[in-house]
């Protein structure tokens, strides 16, 4: 097989291994260029789903789907001897990690077993979640040379995604998409797959540099926001406003990223990435402190806003003990429903440790469980409102209307600066 007169004739069977937000996505913009793209996943129910021509992810439209399983351009299936039909097979699988910090590529590595049990000569594999560097060189690369020779019967990439749920300006097409072979014809043949779907493909020398690139990226933002997260508590002892000085410093138009900050990190990819490094670099011996450090700043912000807004009730004469906290927002970022490693969820495991007598609010996430307790997001009233003796807000939905909720609230205490507009009113407390 020629790949590369496949990919030109469309004729390229593509494959994607699970069918998540990255995956999806992905399956998606090789249909919408008139390839035939199967996505196999292990959940029966997303394959029904799928097949049913019904979308459970954000940037994924139910409409697009059925079209494409219309035209006969995308299948679903659990069966995955259906592997050996497909030239280029994309690996979008979940790495976790262990409660003990430790990256989980058992994900990654049942994919790869999965194709070695069902090889096809001279396949593309190209791996895309996100893991530790050296994972595609030492971990899968040995797999598949089980089952061929690197070259001929298989040749193997790794390219991190770069999907930001939510995000409608940069999708996949557009944001460019760096790769890196175990070898320069893995690269050149990856190169050429993702210049079928994206605009600008940015190839490497090495895999570990396309691995290492992503973790680069996101523990930019950890760092960063680390960052900005102790200049809330040393603006705090200046006794100044953190919002109005990360403000004034974002009017610089070159050299500065603004940052802000907030309850803590929280979603699937800036909480993780970062530990993948830290992980690898212990095992050669070696502490990245600012990785080390960030994560250690970062994780303390529950307990400093908890101590915020007990300063908060102190005010009043109040203990956090029986006191009613009303907490807003337990997404993990504005305005979508998915509260994976959300702060808010820290805070009020916290608060609930303390006694404290907590509720919460958030359009988008109905249910939480906070330390084994089941918690529904309550309306919010203006009862709601005037019994609680606090409102915290933790991730500021643009649904809310803040200045209600200050007109209510007996007190405020605002983790993320949504009342901003509403100027210094003596109940509001910000971060
Ligand atoms: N956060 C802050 N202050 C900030 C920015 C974020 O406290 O200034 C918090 C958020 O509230 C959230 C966490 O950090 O809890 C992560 O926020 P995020 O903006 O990084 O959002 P994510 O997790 O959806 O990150 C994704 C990442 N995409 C991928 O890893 C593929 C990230 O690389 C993107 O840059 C980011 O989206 C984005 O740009 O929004």
């Amino acid at each position: 097989m020629n790949l590369s007169k496949a990919l030109k004739d469309k004729s390229a069977r593509i494959g994607v291994v699970g069918a998540g937000y990255v995956g999806l996505p992905l399956a998606m913009e090789f249909c919408r260029k008139g390839f035939r793209v199967t996505a196999f996943d292990i959940s029966k129910e997303r394959v029904a789903e799928l097949m049913a021509g019904r979308s459970y992810v954000l940037d994924v439209s139910s409409d697009e789907l059925a079209r494409h399983r219309k035209d006969g351009l995308f299948g679903a299936s659990v069966r995955f001897e259906g592997l050996s039909d497909h030239d280029v097979l994309f690996i979008c699988v979940q790495t976790p990690l262990r409660k003990s910090k430790e990256p989980d590529i058992g994900n990654i590595i049942a994919a790869v077993s999965k194709i070695v049990e069902h090889p096809r000569k001279g396949q593309l594999v190209i791996l895309e979640s996100t893991t530790f560097p050296g994972t595609t060189d030492e971990i899968v690369l040995p797999l598949l040379e089980k089952a061929g020779k690197l070259g001929r019967d298989f040749f193997l990439a790794f390219s991190p995604e770069r999907v930001d749920p939510g995000n409608h300006v940069y999708g996949i097409s557009n944001t460019p998409k760096v790769v890196g072979g175990v070898d320069p014809v893995s690269t050149r043949l990856a190169t050429e797959v993702y210049g079928q779907i994206i605009e600008t493909v940015v190839p490497v020398s090495s895999t570990r540099a396309a691995e290492t690139v992503k973790l680069l990226e996101n523990s930019f933002r950890a760092v960063n926001i680390a960052l900005v997260n102790e200049m809330a508590q040393v603006c705090r002892h200046l006794n100044l406003d953190v919002w109005e000085v990360i403000g004034a410093a974002a009017t610089k138009p070159f050299g500065f990223m603004p940052f802000y900050p907030g309850p803590g990190i929280g979603g699937h990819c800036i909480p993780k990435d970062p530990q993948l490094l830290s992980w690898k670099m212990k095992m050669l011996n070696y502490v990245p402190r600012f990785i080390e450090l960030s994560t250690n700043i970062n994780q303390g912000m529950p307990e400093y806003v908890v101590s915020r807004i007990a300063d908060v009730l102190n005010e009043g004469r109040k203990a956090l003990h029986g006191s009613r906290i009303l907490v807003l927002g337990v997404a993990y970022k504005p305005g979508i429903s998915d509260y994976r490693e959300s702060p808010s969820l820290d805070v009020m495991d916290l608060l609930l440790k303390r006694k404290a007598a907590v509720t919460y609010h958030d359009p988008f996430v109905p249910r939480v469980q906070v330390g084994g307790r089941r918690m529904a997001s309550v309306p919010l009233t203006d009862k709601a409102l005037r019994s609680s003796d606090c409102a915290v807000i933790l991730t500021a939905h643009k649904e809310v209307d803040y200045g209600r909720v200050v007109r209510l609230a007996p007190a405020v205490f605002d983790a993320r600066n949504a009342t901003r507009s509403l100027g210094p009113a003596g109940k509001v407390h910000r971060l």
